[in-house]
């Protein structure tokens, strides 16, 4: 099968033929790892307090179904236990620990064996085969080296899969654009911000979407909206693919998209998926927004049971028409804790990002900020105009902020204060962006 993407022929190409497993055998699998999973697990403090405290053991699981009587693992669980108290190996079977950077100052860890590093490639290799990769691309990783999962799980997902590596890792935005340049590089593998940041150097350097090489971006790490992948496509003249992951859970290669780009593929053989309601817990209905719970059933190092991301999506079981036989989640619609409760009504950033996008002449560079000057919260959206729009015409300026107005409280029912700022003039990221400042907690009442 050939899927036509916005200018370049994507052929659908399957890495690993597990990815095609028949979903009965696939969830035989998924029930042998899972007790093979608890059993490994019994050792682990956290675990084996609340196994004994709920009779549970390796033989105690029978069907899926079983899964529901394991507890949850949070990430305050993995603080509490810092660094490394729920490893399930000796020391010594350790070969590598990444880390999240959280709010609190401390990274949490998680540790890697040496099967656990060649699972986490070849699960990145799957997904970036289904997007297009190809032993002869020239691959530039502008994600950071480092704690941080993507350099280095993307590293070796290409690496696995035989492509040349240009390791630019993250920002020194004309510097990557000189070396995608000089070296004809046809894949980028970053944040989507930071793809726009680099498409943005470029214009500025006088440079069309022609000019460069690109034919490929594998973008993920953070939020985005389906408008933003339009103008990554437009800008950087590349067809544009979503992949998810969270270091916790291996880091990224959890899923990521086929040539269709109809959600991202789960890798269910290595990752048991549950969409739950953040409050009740209980499981939402197949298609409903709730939060994502995985339970890694082949890890060595760090092997987590039913670990709550905090991040919303959708779940989709309807056959996908590229052969693949895994569940595919949504984009990631938000977080439970990024969620900003506005005047008692939840809105997620990405929403305000969708508002934004739908109007012609914003940037996708924009910022919110939260403020309870008395009693209700002001909500304040810093927004770049584009050069080619910005203009000193008052009249002009206004009817752009009245249509992003209308478009905010079409679709977050709620009026907020726009206020259209000069081109370049917010802070640009290299890696997550970060575009909410919420005053409302550092106030002492
Ligand atoms: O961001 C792993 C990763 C690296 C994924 C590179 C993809 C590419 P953490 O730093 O632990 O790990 O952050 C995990 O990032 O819980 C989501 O909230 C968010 N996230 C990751 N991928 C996506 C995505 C890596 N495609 C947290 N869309 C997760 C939306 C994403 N959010």
């Amino acid at each position: 099968m050939v899927i036509v993407m916005a200018q370049f022929k994507v052929e659908n190409r399957i890495w690993d033929p597990a990815e095609t497993t028949p979903r009965d055998e696939l969830r035989r699998l998924q029930i042998e790892r899972l007790k093979d999973c608890v059993g490994r697990v019994a050792n682990v403090p956290f675990y084996k307090e609340a196994f004994a405290s709920h009779g549970i053991s390796a033989d105690s699981i029978r069907s899926l179904d079983d899964l529901r009587r394991l507890p949850f693992t949070t990430k305050e669980d993995l603080r509490q236990h810092y660094p490394l108290g729920f490893l399930a190996v000796p020391r010594e079977k350790v070969v590598r620990v990444h880390g999240s950077s959280g709010t609190t100052g401390k990274p949490t860890f998680v540790a890697y064996t040496a099967r656990d590093i060649d699972t986490w490639s070849n699960l990145c290799a799957r997904f970036l085969v289904a997007g297009g990769l190809r032993p002869e691309h020239f691959v530039q990783i502008a994600f950071g080296y480092g704690l941080f999962t993507g350099g280095f799980g993307l590293h070796q997902g290409v690496e696995k899969v035989g492509a040349t590596i240009v390791p630019a890792s993250a920002g020194n935005t004309p510097r990557q654009i000189m070396l995608m340049c000089d070296l004809n590089v046809q894949v980028l593998i970053c944040t989507p911000s930071y793809a726009l940041n680099i498409a943005e150097a470029a214009r500025d350097h006088g440079m069309s979407p022609e000019q460069i090489p690109l034919k490929f971006g594998h973008f993920g790490a953070e939020p985005w909206t389906e408008d933003m992948r339009i103008r990554i496509e437009q800008e950087l003249g590349v067809a544009a693919f979503n992949n998810y992951g969270l270091s916790e859970v291996i880091g990224p290669g959890v899923s990521g998209e086929c040539t269709l780009q109809q959600g991202m593929h789960i890798q269910e053989d290595h990752f048991i998926v549950e969409c739950v309601h953040p409050d009740t817990l209980e499981p939402v209905a197949i298609g409903e927004a709730g939060e994502l719970v995985f339970t890694t059933i082949t890890k060595e190092a760090f092997p987590l049971i039913r670990y709550r991301t905090r991040d919303i999506a959708r779940l989709d079981d309807t056959p996908c028409r590229c052969g693949r036989t895994t569940v595919r989640m949504s984009r990631v619609i938000g977080r439970t804790d990024d969620m900003l409760i506005i005047r008692g009504v939840n809105v997620f950033p990405s929403q305000i990002e969708e508002a934004l996008l739908r109007v012609e002449g914003t940037s996708p560079h924009y910022q919110i900020e939260l403020d309870r000057p008395g009693a209700l919260d002001q909500v304040t959206v810093r927004v770049e105009v584009r050069p080619e729009d910005f203009s000193d015409r008052m009249r002009e300026m206004q009817a752009l902020r009245d249509r992003i107005d209308r478009e905010i409280h079409a679709i977050t029912g709620l009026r907020m204060n726009v206020e259209l700022v000069k081109p370049q003039s917010l802070e640009r990221f290299q890696g997550k962006a970060k575009r909410v400042i919420d005053r409302r907690q550092m106030k002492v009442e």
